[in-house]
């Protein structure tokens, strides 16, 4: 047998995109709820707290908070040994900066693990999934002020000492890594409360998301040191988006743009696992001038606060070419076609300069080599097998938790009532088949994998309810119209028959 005898085999979700109740239960509103929804290539916006008559997906979502006990029930039926969830910050600290908890939101969770141990469907925990306290974004500028690191820590602390002996697994920060695409407003807005000033700079904007990630890094740090002090037999991981960055050649220039790419979006883990800032990085920070706070005390927590493995998300992977854009003598800029927008702020002379300097909008390229969903995400089984590859070689064969992985698409009901998915099912078979190989072929060191989304509920990226990634249907369409009955998809009696043979049975 390919994977061992525990593998936690799992379905992965976040608090506020499926629990709905926004305001329920002394709940506070948390960034999730002031963006309203967005469509394919339509950005989400992000409002000036609640507007009336605005179409906020997230604050119903899928309305797991009032239904989760038949939700659960069906959970174990498809099989799970774990659910990944996130615990909604505002739940337990509706404001972010209150010293004591609210009862009612550390009742729901409590309620919620205990019907999932009923079912001995192990809880596998984020604390942060892009659902920062409103309230810390208003008054606080978010994880741009040091103040930050203190609410994260007593919301943690309060979570791992109510929950020590209902959940053992815990991640710190979803996807923390998002926010290097700094010259959108969505990520660092979801990772970290950002918000920056109108005509703020690429300058700033970099150095404002470089502060946040920083301030995130030691709470991350510190929250594993009291986790593990609480119960010694916590798992506390990083969470990383990952979406490993090829050469679209063998030119040796895009080699070189791709290793630097891969710096600039990963070095987040290389802080969560080492405890310490890698010399790419302080390089950089030093010729950018950045001269971030960072003190020497907080140096030390990171080398105290190590993870004890790696979670990530795989989706898609993504290609870099060097050589973006070509200055003509006038000094216009025109931009390689499959490159994104060049901005103003990136001068003429970084591009082709020996920094290999990265920006995820003007540097990608499509990978002519896979085939895309109509999300535009690439897709590419083999691309996980070689970032389990990348990780286990960079962390000396870490536990690595695959805790995000699936494929978006639009279902259709038949009149009969069923929905055949069988395109979901050879993403996540191929997937999985990719997974096993690197356990088999390349040793590395696999906890566990939880698709995700694996019950419908509102897109991240676009707050759609029509990009589906579940093997369970949830009757609501883009508008919030629908009656929210569940129904399995076909591929939830395959992922049972997979859970079942422990991956044998693809
Ligand atoms: P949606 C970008 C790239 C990779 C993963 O995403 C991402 C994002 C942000 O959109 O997010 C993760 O819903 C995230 C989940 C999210 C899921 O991937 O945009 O952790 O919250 O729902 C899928 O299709």
């Amino acid at each position: 047998m390919t994977l061992r005898k525990d593998f936690l085999w799992g379905g992965a979700v976040a608090a506020h995109q499926l629990e709905g109740g926004w305001n329920a239960g002394k709940k506070g509103p948390s960034v999730a709820d002031v963006m309203t929804a967005g469509a394919n290539g339509v950005e989400r916006q992000i409002t000036d707290g609640v507007i009336a008559g605005l179409n906020y997906p997230n604050h119903e979502a899928i309305d797991f908070y009032h239904r989760y006990k038949s939700d659960v029930k069906l959970f174990a039926e498809l099989g799970l040994k774990c659910f990944r969830t996130s615990i909604a910050w505002t739940r337990i600290f509706p404001k972010g900066d209150e010293l004591e908890p609210n009862e009612e939101g550390l009742q729901f969770y409590d309620d919620l693990f205990d019907e999932c141990l009923k079912y001995g469907i192990e809880p596998v925990i984020t604390l942060s999934h892009f659902e920062l306290p409103y309230h810390l974004v208003t008054e606080y500028g978010g994880f741009g002020n040091r103040k930050l690191i203190d609410f994260f820590v007593r919301f943690a602390e309060t979570v791992m000492t109510r929950y020590k002996d209902k959940v053992k697994y815990w991640m710190t920060f979803n996807e923390i890594n998002n926010q290097a695409n700094y010259l959108r407003d969505f990520a660092p807005f979801t990772n970290s409360g950002l918000k920056f000033p109108e005509g703020a700079t690429a300058f700033e904007r970099e150095k404002l998301m470089y502060q946040a990630a920083h301030y995130e890094l030691v709470a991350s740090a510190l929250t594993v040191k009291i986790g593990h002090a609480i119960n010694p037999d916590f798992q506390i991981g990083a969470m990383i988006a990952m979406c490993s960055i090829y050469p679209a050649t063998c030119k040796p220039e895009d080699m070189m743009a791709s290793t630097v790419a891969m710096q600039r979006r990963y070095w987040f883990s290389d802080v969560h696992v080492r405890g310490h800032y890698p010399a790419y990085l302080t390089t950089y920070f030093d010729r950018k001038k950045f001269n971030l706070d960072i003190t020497q005390e907080d140096l030390s927590a990171l080398t105290e606060g190590k993870v004890d493995y790696v979670g990530f998300s795989y989706y898609m992977s993504f290609a870099i070419q060097d050589q973006k854009a070509s200055v003509s003598s006038d000094g216009t800029v025109s931009i390689m076609p499959g490159h994104g927008t060049i901005l103003p702020e990136y001068a003429a002379d970084e591009l082709g300069a020996p920094t290999f300097d990265y920006v995820e909008d003007r540097d990608l390229v499509k990978n002519d080599f896979v085939k895309a969903s109509e999300w535009g995400w690439q897709i590419d089984p083999l691309g996980l097998r070689w970032a389990l590859n990348w990780f286990s070689e960079r962390y000396d064969y870490l536990p690595l938790f695959i805790v995000e992985n699936g494929f978006g698409a639009i279902d259709e009901v038949k009149a009969d009532g069923s929905i055949h998915d069988p395109y979901r099912i050879e993403y996540l078979r191929a997937h999985i088949q990719a997974m096993e190989d690197a356990v088999e072929y390349d040793g590395v060191n696999l906890m566990g994998y939880t698709p995700w989304g694996f019950i419908d509920l509102v897109s991240a990226g676009t707050g759609e309810m029509k990009k589906r990634y579940g093997m369970i249907y949830v009757d609501k369409d883009n508008e919030g119209k629908g009656t929210l009955e569940r129904r399995k998809k076909e591929s939830f009696e395959w992922y049972q028959k997979v859970i079942q043979s422990n991956g044998e049975e693809l």
